[in-house]
């Protein structure tokens, strides 16, 4: 169930404090896996809003923020930019937008981001839909992506790949120690991944 918030911590700089009772669902996986694909499948379907935490640090880039420098460049090498950056742009989203239902994918990609934005929100997800996917498939995927992704290089991949395993791996752990993670084999066909999203989301074949 969602989670009610009446916060007035401003420890992320700049936003808003989440004042409104909302359900988020993180949406985890390695670079390729498919996340921003079966989102879009998720908010056309389900009526979810779709925040995509990288979509929305490039679109920080390209408003000549303060910080879009220091974003680019942390892309640019496959890291992970503060939390205090990327918890700020989620929290103003979710306030901005009147939807209560959120899908957030590619976030919390650490174990600090992850204990950051509890502190800071106050929200828990209600589950982690995880896609699952072979490095091999995620890799031909990001190679023949096309869309001018200045991470979707070879050598960014690798780097992209390894703070996966180092960082963001535990993340999906820590939320199967909770009995929180719903796993999605993603190398299957768009249309196939799909069908096993969809029962996780059909009120009587999941949560
Ligand atoms: N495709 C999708 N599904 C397919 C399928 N089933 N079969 C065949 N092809 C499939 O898909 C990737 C490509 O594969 C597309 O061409 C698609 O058509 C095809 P997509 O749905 O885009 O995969 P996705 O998992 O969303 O891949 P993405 O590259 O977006 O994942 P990342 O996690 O790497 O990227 P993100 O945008 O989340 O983050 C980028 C960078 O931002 C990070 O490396 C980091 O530097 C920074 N970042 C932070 O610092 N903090 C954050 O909180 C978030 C990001
Ligand atoms: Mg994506």
């Amino acid at each position: 169930m969602g989670t009610v918030v009446d916060s007035t911590n401003k420890e992320a700089t700049g936003s808003l404090p989440i004042n409104k009772k909302v359900k988020v669902v993180f949406v985890l996986g390695g670079p390729g896996s498919g996340k921003g694909t079966q989102c879009a499948n998720i908010v056309e379907h389900f009526g979810y809003t779709h925040l995509s935490a990288g979509d929305l640090l490039r679109a920080e880039i390209k408003s000549g923020s303060e910080n879009g420098t220091m974003i680019q460049n942390m892309i640019k090498e496959g890291k992970i930019v503060p939390s205090e950056v990327t918890i700020a742009l989620l929290q103003r989203a979710i306030q901005e937008n009147g939807n209560d239902k959120f899908l957030i994918d590619g976030f919390p990609r650490n174990e600090e981001n992850r204990a950051a934005f509890e502190r800071v929100t106050g929200i828990q997800p209600d589950f982690v839909l995880f896609f699952d996917c072979p490095e091999e498939e995620m890799e031909k995927r990001l190679l023949s992506r096309n869309q001018g992704r200045e991470d979707d290089n070879i050598e960014t991949i690798r780097k992209r790949f390894k703070v996966y395993m180092e960082s963001s791996l535990p993340v999906i752990e820590y939320y199967k120690s909770k009995e929180k993670v719903q796993k999605i084999d993603a190398a299957k066909p768009v249309n196939e991944v799909f069908n096993a999203v969809k029962a996780v989301f059909t009120p009587s074949g999941g949560k």
